[in-house]
């Protein structure tokens, strides 16, 4: 199987959820895979069906979005416990999957893209290596595209206040949800929820840009512990700045 991704970098796997989600269930399910990074749109639109990432490749075939992947994933390792075994279990954790995909990526999406200064410090820590004028023109290019991203999804217009409020409110959430146990419901797994909200919470600290999320994401012990639960599940280090 090879995980075509974008790359990532300060310690996480990649800078896309969806990816890193990915990653963390094929590394749960101690699956054989390579990693395929790519760095261009462009490239991804030629091979993959939705022109985005994650698209796991299986025997030729190119399986793209996240949560159809972990589908797949549950059919080839059925005794792999990606989804609690009885049905209540599975909705549930498909909700909090959704949960998290389709509604908290979108503000993490916002504080990275759109915030004002968020944006530039993840530019600049995107882009800064490339020699001038790529580096302009790129820093223009990505920031339009994401922005109307954005905007297409109804986030854009926010304020800052409104998107860390909702990123607080989505943590204040989750540890409802935790229930006091290591991982969503109350399970001694973690589930597909569990790691599409680990993928999501390791973002925060990525070179410095988002410090505020960091801090709402650092007051909420119980979400901490979540995160950490299913990196020591996976077998992978948290990245430096978790600890700092
Ligand atoms: N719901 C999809 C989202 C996939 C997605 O939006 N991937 C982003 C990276 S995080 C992407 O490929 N963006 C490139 C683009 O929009 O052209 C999933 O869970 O896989």
């Amino acid at each position: 199987m090879i995980l075509h991704q974008y790359p990532g970098g300060d310690g996480i796997g990649s800078i896309s959820p969806p990816c890193l989600k990915v990653e963390l269930a094929l590394r749960l399910l101690q699956a054989e895979f390579k990693v395929r990074n790519h760095r261009s749109m462009s490239t991804v639109r030629k091979f993959s069906p939705t022109g985005r990432v994650p698209v796991l490749e299986i025997d030729g075939e190119f399986i793209a979005d996240s949560a159809l992947i972990l589908d797949r994933l549950e059919d080839l390792f059925p005794d792999g416990g990606l989804s609690a075994a009885d049905p209540e279990g599975r909705m549930r954790d498909r909700l909090w999957e959704h949960y998290f995909n389709d509604y908290l990526y979108w503000y993490g999406f916002y504080l990275r893209w759109v915030h004002p200064m968020n944006r530039v410090r993840f530019l600049d820590a995107l882009l800064g290596g490339l020699p001038l004028p790529a580096r302009w023109i790129a820093k223009r290019t990505l920031g339009r595209g994401q922005f109307r991203r954005a905007m297409s999804h109804g986030t854009a217009g926010k304020t800052p206040e409104q998107a860390h409020q909702a990123l607080a409110d989505a943590l204040d959430v989750v540890e409802t949800g935790l229930g006091g146990g290591p991982f969503l419901e109350g399970r001694e797994r973690p589930g597909r929820g569990d790691l599409a909200l680990a993928a999501i919470a390791v973002q925060c600290g990525f070179r410095n840009t988002m410090p505020e999320a960091t801090a709402i994401l650092k007051a909420r012990p119980a979400v901490l512990r979540q995160v950490e639960s299913v990196y020591a599940a996976c077998g992978l280090a948290l990245p430096e700045w978790w600890n700092s």
